[in-house]
């Protein structure tokens, strides 16, 4: 009988626990916001986007990846990201915040799109200009290819 209660105790504290730090991750930055979408709503022609598909954060800003169209997931890029940072990885049609700690460049990609151009960059901080040339050295497949200059071009 202690012991059950002891566990619900534990349990209680532990969600409690987590719920607070999760909540605390984004307390000091900026929350960015994209929208996972089938139909781009700046221009309507273009099909499967991240919206926006840049983004421009500092140190410690979270990104919020919204599932407003069903069917999509964020995750890294192989060779996207910057040393030392962790890959992350949203499962289909659910939200997903990451807080980006470390500088540099972030490509993303939804897993089933990607191919039709469904990709987003993030640009945490300054970047050199290796890093620049680093990053749009990795080469892409289908519309991906196109779309990644585009972004690469206003950088
Ligand atoms: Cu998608």
């Amino acid at each position: 009988m202690f012991s059950r209660f002891l566990v619900i105790v534990l349990v209680t504290i532990y969600c409690n626990t987590y719920s607070v730090a999760h909540a605390a991750d984004c307390q000091d930055g900026k929350i960015h916001e994209i929208r996972m979408l089938n139909k781009s709503k700046i221009d309507p022609k273009m099909k499967m986007v991240f919206e926006p598909s840049f983004v421009l954060a500092v140190s410690g800003d979270c990104i919020k990846f919204i599932p407003t169209s069903k069917g999509h997931n964020a995750e890294i890029i192989k060779g996207m990201i910057p040393k030392d940072a962790e890959k992350f990885k949203s499962k289909i049609n659910k939200e997903l915040t990451v807080k980006l700690d470390i500088e540099g460049l972030y490509g993303i990609k939804c897993k089933p799109h990607y191919q039709m151009g469904m990709i987003a960059l993030i640009q945490v901080g300054e970047v050199s200009k290796s890093v620049v040339k680093k990053a749009s050295k990795v080469k892409h497949r289908g519309k991906a290819k196109d779309r990644f200059k585009g972004l690469f071009d206003k950088l």
